[in-house]
């Protein structure tokens, strides 16, 4: 079987596996493990901020964030598919009290002017927006890198009014691999940045949360009562670190991999690709007249060997990784020729 499910589906490597072996250990619920708190000072400067908190999962960074960022009743302002607010089980809204103002965007971004337009008035009528979300790369836009000027832009209107910028990085690797633009360029206009290692870097397990010392300190609080204190995490951190050390440049080769096979598929009957998307490890697949749904092409595509999943009705959603070579993707597009 070749996976293209998701990035989250890689298997640690042996030399990982030897990392994590060799991992020195103590109860981070103390703050004693050695492990955590190197990965959390290593990565926290690879971001460029002061202090970082390793979290079980990109959900729960995300969540830990919206938590120290807001009050019940403020508002989140974020784009309309967001994993925040699709795939993070409504916990803005059972964790944290807080609405979502969502934006429809453009390839995953929404605009400076329109950031502005989502703003509510301060009287006592409205809730308070407090925080706006950025998701780089953009999942279901498609791996989509959000270009630095809307940043700067969506920027400016928060500083105006004085609202947090949160950044869903979970796979701002990937952004940074493709653009050559630093990690640290990215993250310097976001007052919290939550990165994952279990995603294209290929760890098992994590996530980590960045931001000043004030910040993380708070949120320290929230991931313990969100249940995600951890003990002898070091043998996890041990994973991420290695992922962080070897991993980051190699997405290159995935993002080889995407463009591949979308420019090989993109011409099939039945198979709309929009090419411009197609920028980082993933490939979404829109069905117009296609002799197959989304869920008839999955199963077929299963019988031949290639997972992929339905993200909607008549879309497929095919994404590469460190467990997917350069002939297990022409053997994807084989698979992909044959059904279509
Ligand atoms: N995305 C997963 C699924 O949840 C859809 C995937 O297969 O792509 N932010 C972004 C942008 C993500 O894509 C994901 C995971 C998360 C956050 C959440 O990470 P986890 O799964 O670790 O909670």
């Amino acid at each position: 079987m070749i996976d293209l499910r998701s990035d989250t589906v890689t298997k640690p490597t042996p030399p990982m596996r030897e990392a994590m072996m060799a991992a020195e250990v103590g109860d981070d619920v103390f703050g004693e493990d050695p492990t955590v708190n190197r990965l959390q000072e290593n990565v926290a400067a690879l971001l460029g901020k002061e202090a970082g908190l390793f979290m079980v999962s990109g959900s729960m960074s995300n969540q830990v964030a919206v938590k120290t960022h807001t009050q019940p009743g403020d508002e989140v302002i974020l784009d309309r598919e967001a994993h925040i607010g699709v795939y993070e089980c409504g916990t803005p809204a059972a964790f944290s009290g807080v609405m979502l103002a969502t934006i429809p965007g453009k390839n995953g971004f929404f605009t400076a002017e329109e950031a502005e337009l989502a703003v509510r008035p301060l009287n006592e009528h409205h809730p308070r927006t407090r925080l706006v979300s950025i998701e780089n790369t953009h999942n279901r836009a498609g791996g989509t890198i959000c270009p630095l000027e809307l940043i700067e832009g969506v920027h400016a209107v928060s500083a105006g009014h004085g609202l947090a910028m949160h950044l869903d990085g979970a796979r701002l690797w990937n952004a940074s691999v493709a653009t050559g633009i630093p990690l640290k360029t990215y993250a310097s206009r976001f007052d919290s940045v939550s990165v994952c290692f279990s995603k294209g870097l290929g760890a098992p397990v994590g996530s980590m949360l960045v931001g000043t010392r004030e910040f993380i300190s708070k949120a320290h609080r929230f991931r313990k009562m969100f249940g995600g204190g951890m003990r002898q995490a070091g043998v996890l951190a041990a994973a991420a670190q290695y992922a962080v050390d070897h991993h980051i440049d190699r997405l290159a080769d995935d993002h080889k991999n995407a463009r591949r096979f979308a420019e090989s598929v993109a011409g099939l009957p039945g198979i709309r690709i929009d090419l411009d998307t197609v920028q980082t490890n993933i490939v979404l697949i829109r069905l117009s007249g296609a002799k197959w749904t989304a869920v008839e092409a999955v199963s077929r595509l299963k019988e031949r060997g290639l997972l992929v999943i339905a993200t909607g009705p008549d879309r497929l959603r095919a994404v590469f990784h460190l467990d997917v070579s350069a002939g297990q993707t022409d053997a994807a597009v084989e698979s992909f020729r044959r059904v279509f």
